[in-house]
């Protein structure tokens, strides 16, 4: 279960924000597939409750608030979502979906995205169906798992109340019930037998790992029709450290979300405190991380693009490109891409009180489409980070590195690093203002001009940006200003022109 089932052994995913079924399966066949995506990381699929209050429309975090496992949300409906799967599958790029089973919604009554009613006052959610006896926080005193006079999880410090207590106001679903757990199994394993690949699993710190046992232990292996038998799904599952339990207690279901990676990095490339790129050279467990099998990491997600100050986002595009390309250069980890929505953040307090804005919609709250434009970006209020060419480009650099280690490793003592993956792959970062970086380097590569993937592509055999010469004794001359748009380079063997 912790192995991503990715075709080809490819080596990252992105995570497609708050994206249309339909979108996501021509994102497959016209841009995931051809360049080298092993998946994608989609919205919560299921049924949830429609927010909409005089101050909060449609935000896009009511996906996190279930109110029944039909597949049908403002992402699209129940064949579009086999449809997407399939066609993504057929490009070789897998589909993960976002579980949300510790809750279902919070306070309110009515009918959810795909028509199922319910009501939170006697917690009856009819899609499923779930009703009372199916929550942690009962007025029956004998049912009953939670003691907080409001249900509410108050004392992070305490297990029991962190796992059996309310989230937010969420209705705590009683993950040890029979009939709990067969209800979000039957959902899961649908899930699978349509050809999914695997799961990012949503507020863990809130479940007993021995539930996730059960619960993981009951499904299905992958459908034959797309994975080898006997595949186990992939589970990434939402640890965040350092508040209210720890990781340790869930490393051995799946790989965790390694969120230091993100806060750390975006840091170091602000440079805050005196920290330097050279640092960077043993990143990842010996910096208190986890084990490289069990971390799954990535610069920025839905959640720490709204919440952390440090984390580099798409608004800071010259370092997040930076970020996100040694990130995509460096053997730690499964990489994980973010690809947004833009929203007007607006600062009150030192808080972004817009953070809760929702995708880009027309009058009637639906999503709007995915718009693709001349230059190969988006529009339509779409960023795409994953199609800047800096980010989109260093996905096959990652691909082709894989299993080879890193090797000639090079650094200025300040924000100036290089190093290879073994022979196969090279990358130049110079985060220095003031100076430029003017190097003979090993590159590890063998002899011949390489088209620098940073700055331009390969194309017709010839490179539309910077062209970089190899020697005999595999060294090349790099010159980057500190000035550059870019102030990168990265060439690996397919960039040979
Ligand atoms: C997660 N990971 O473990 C998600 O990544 C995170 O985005 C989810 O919270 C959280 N777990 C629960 O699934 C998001 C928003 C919250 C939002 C919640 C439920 O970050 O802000 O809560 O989803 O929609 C919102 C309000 C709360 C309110 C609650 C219920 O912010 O103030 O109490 O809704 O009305
Ligand atoms: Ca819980």
């Amino acid at each position: 279960q912790h192995a991503p089932n990715t075709a080809y052994d490819k080596q990252a995913i992105v995570q497609l924000f708050e994206w249309r079924w339909v979108d996501i399966a021509e994102e497959c066949e016209r841009f995931l597939g051809p360049n080298g995506f092993g998946g994608v990381q989609v919205s919560p699929p299921s049924e949830n409750m429609p927010i909409d209050s005089p101050d909060v429309h449609r935000p896009w975090y009511e996906r996190y608030q279930p109110v029944s496992y039909h597949l049908n949300t403002r992402s699209g409906n129940d064949s579009e979502f086999r449809d997407m799967v399939h066609r993504c599958n057929q490009q070789g790029v897998r589909i993960y979906v976002d579980l949300v089973i510790n809750h279902m919604s919070a306070l309110g009554c009515g009918y959810g995205t795909g028509g199922s009613y319910f009501n939170t006052y006697s917690k009856e959610y009819e899609g499923v169906p779930y009703g009372a006896f199916d929550f942690n926080c009962n007025d029956d005193v004998t049912q009953t798992r939670c003691y907080t006079s409001d249900c509410e999880v108050h004392n992070i410090d305490d297990p029991f109340e962190m796992r059996n207590c309310r989230l937010f106001g969420l209705l705590d679903l009683k993950l040890d019930s029979e009939y709990v757990r067969g209800k979000v199994v039957d959902y899961i394993n649908y899930l699978i037998s349509i050809g999914v690949a695997g799961f990012r699993v949503d507020a863990v710190k809130h479940m007993w790992p021995g539930d996730m046992e059960a619960i993981f232990g009951r499904l299905n292996d992958l459908n034959t029709a797309y994975f080898w038998p006997g595949s186990r799904p992939f589970i990434v599952l939402e640890v965040i450290e350092g508040w209210g339990g720890s990781s340790s207690e869930y490393i051995h279901l799946g790989r965790v979300t390694e969120f230091e990676y993100g806060y750390h990095l975006g840091a170091v490339f602000r440079k805050w405190d005196g920290r330097t790129l050279s640092s960077l050279k043993d990143f990842g467990e010996d910096w208190g991380m986890e084990w490289d099998g069990n971390a799954l990491v990535f610069v920025d997600n839905h959640d720490s693009q709204r919440s952390h100050a440090s984390v580099v986002t798409f608004r800071d595009s010259r370092l997040y490109k930076m970020a996100n390309a040694f990130m995509l250069a460096f053997p730690y980890g499964f990489v994980r891409l973010m690809s947004s929505f833009y929203w007007d953040q607006y600062w009150e307090d030192g808080k972004d009180v817009n953070s809760w804005v929702g995708p880009p919609s027309d009058s009637n709250w639906n999503i709007l489409p995915v718009q693709i434009n001349g230059m190969g970006t988006c529009d339509n209020g779409w960023v795409c980070e994953h199609r800047w060419r800096q980010i989109r480009n260093m996905v096959l650099f990652r691909n082709l590195a894989a299993g080879h280690g890193m090797y000639n490793w090079w650094d200025n003592n300040l924000n100036q690093i290089a190093f290879s993956r073994g022979d196969r792959a090279f990358i130049v970062i110079n985060n220095d203002d003031g100076w430029a970086l003017d190097e003979t380097l090993q590159t590890g590569l063998p002899q011949g001009d390489y088209c620098d993937v940073i700055s331009g592509d390969v194309s017709d055999g010839g490179c539309t940006g910077k062209t970089i010469t190899v020697g005999w004794d595999r060294t090349a001359h790099i010159y980057i200003a500190p000035d550059e748009e870019d102030p990168m380079v990265a060439i690996h063997v397919a960039s040979k022109v």
